[in-house]
């Protein structure tokens, strides 16, 4: 019988219950629902105490086990140290980071309670997959705490070569964090290369070998796992929220105006902000398109806490109502712009509706809406992506228009050729990327990183970076 997969990640999404989406529960349910196993994390309680025991509901062969976070250490650690340091400089944004030594000091502490909680939860043959920058130092805690099993990494977001990483004043304990872990995984090979530079400055030449990093008498594995979507998951969905109400409402209120779609949590490194300037541009550049199509922008808050992200938000809605006010007539809206969550079908629904998205981060692992987009479309009709080249997935999916996020020129025009495209061209495109997609499905980013966790050292199915 194969071991059990116990994934880690700071939030867990319980069943049936309405939270900030996101890539990465999209990821982790995604590979629980294949294998089973445990999902443990903060259940989003705060607490005066001692965080105590992880509570559990087990659902479909999942077993959620759930802890809360100090409310003195949350701020410090989530807000602060996770979103204030690390997020801004992986993202490659330095003009955004700060360091505070306190909340590096809770970001230690909180890791160090989540192994605590997790030690009595853990079974002898399990394998443990922790997600993300939350939780870098937990493996070592583990390891401290005398866990023998196998623990993997992944990471969702970017990588930042060393010279950026080097910007944090703790860098090194990063690294030294890292390289506890049996397997570290990345979206790209651009990633893992960084990675490399990193692990060299660090601890030097000699301790790398394919892929096989050897400190003190522990060795760690690294390589690429690109994550993906259920293209036939998604293709279900669509047929059934097609039909939808509020999907129906939504395409009718178009009067057969084009839809130019984006979906994103509302964050700065999703470059709404530049994408907002570029289409008031558009609108100046090619004025033909007024009353003609509709943009809207769907953006669920995300972090309200940060105060960069309050700050973008105020941008935003500035953005929306200046060009709303230039370009609307009384019965055209140039833009729609809502801070919702919607159900995921309706979601993918609307993507369907899309003759464009826009997917224009100005940094991003990987990218999961480019990607339900392609997988929403009808193949004998498909929209075009319009993409960043500094997401993940522009260095799969290189069919898709792509284009510089902070060039609103070229978003422009990528716009433009978007909307007047053949339809022969759309379906090559569409054809092409959809190959992308199947190649790199959930399923095998899930099922890769796993096999790879569980077999032996020198494991064929990491794959190396170019
Ligand atoms: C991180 C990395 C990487 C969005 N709005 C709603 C909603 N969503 C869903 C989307 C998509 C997911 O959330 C967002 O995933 P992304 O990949 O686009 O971005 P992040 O949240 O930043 O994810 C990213 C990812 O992890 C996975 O590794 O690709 O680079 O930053 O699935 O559809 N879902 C629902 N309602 C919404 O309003 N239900």
């Amino acid at each position: 019988m194969k071991s059990r997969l116990v994934c880690v990640s700071n939030r867990v999404t319980l069943p049936r219950k309405v939270s900030a989406p996101g890539g990465l529960t999209v990821g982790i349910l995604g590979a629980l629902k294949r294998t089973g196993g445990l999902w443990f994390g903060w259940g989003g309680e705060l607490t005066d105490g001692d965080p105590g025991p992880a509570e559990i509901l087990t659902r479909d062969g999942i077993a959620f086990a759930t802890v809360p976070v100090q409310q003195q250490l949350f701020d410090l650690y989530y807000n602060g140290f996770a979103n204030e340091s690390l997020w801004p400089l992986f993202h490659y944004m330095p003009s955004r980071f700060r360091f505070r030594p306190q909340e590096w000091a809770a970001y230690e502490q909180v890791n160090r309670q989540f192994a605590q909680a997790l030690l009595p939860l853990l079974k002898e043959d399990d394998c443990i997959w922790v997600h993300d920058y939350h939780l870098i130092p937990l493996a070592r805690y583990l390891r401290e705490m005398g866990v023998r099993v196998p623990i993997g990494f992944f990471l969702h977001i970017p990588f930042p070569y060393i010279e950026t990483l080097r910007v944090l004043p703790t860098y090194a304990e990063l690294m030294r964090d890292l390289v506890a872990y049996d397997l570290v995984g990345f979206q790209t090979d651009s990633d893992l290369n960084c990675f490399l530079s990193a692990v060299v400055a660090v601890f030097g030449e000699r301790v790398v070998e394919d892929h096989c990093i050897t400190v003190g008498n522990h060795s760690a594995r690294c390589g690429v796992f690109p994550i993906g979507v259920d293209v036939d998951a998604i293709q279900k969905t669509v047929a059934a929220s097609q039909r939808s109400e509020p999907v129906r409402r939504m395409v009718e209120s178009l009067l057969g105006r084009k839809l130019v779609i984006g979906v994103d949590r509302l964050d700065y490194s999703k470059g709404l902000v530049e994408r907002f300037a570029a289409y008031e541009q558009f609108l100046e550049t090619f004025p033909h398109n007024c009353g003609r199509i509709t943009y809207l922008q769907i953006a669920p808050l995300s972090r309200k806490d940060v105060t960069s992200y309050a700050e973008i938000r105020r941008k935003l809605e500035q953005a929306a109502g200046r060009t709303n006010g230039r370009f609307a007539e009384t019965d055209w809206t140039p833009i729609r712009y809502l801070n919702r969550n919607f159900p995921h079908d309706v979601l993918m629904g609307f993507l369907r509706a899309a003759q464009v998205a826009l997917v224009t981060p100005l940094r991003d692992g990987m990218n999961l809406v480019a990607k339900e987009y392609l997988a929403a479309q009808d193949e004998d009709d498909p929209g075009v992506l319009v993409l960043s080249n500094l997401a993940g997935a522009a260095r799969e999916l290189t069919a898709a228009l792509q284009i510089n996020p902070y060039d609103p020129q070229a978003l422009g025009h990528a716009l433009q050729t978007a909307l007047t495209m053949s339809l022969g061209e759309r379906r090559e495109r569409h054809r092409q990327l959809m190959q992308n997609l199947r190649e790199h499905s959930i399923n095998a980013w899930a099922s890769e990183f796993v096999a790879a966790l569980r077999s032996p050292i020198s494991a064929p199915e990491v794959r190396a970076a170019s």
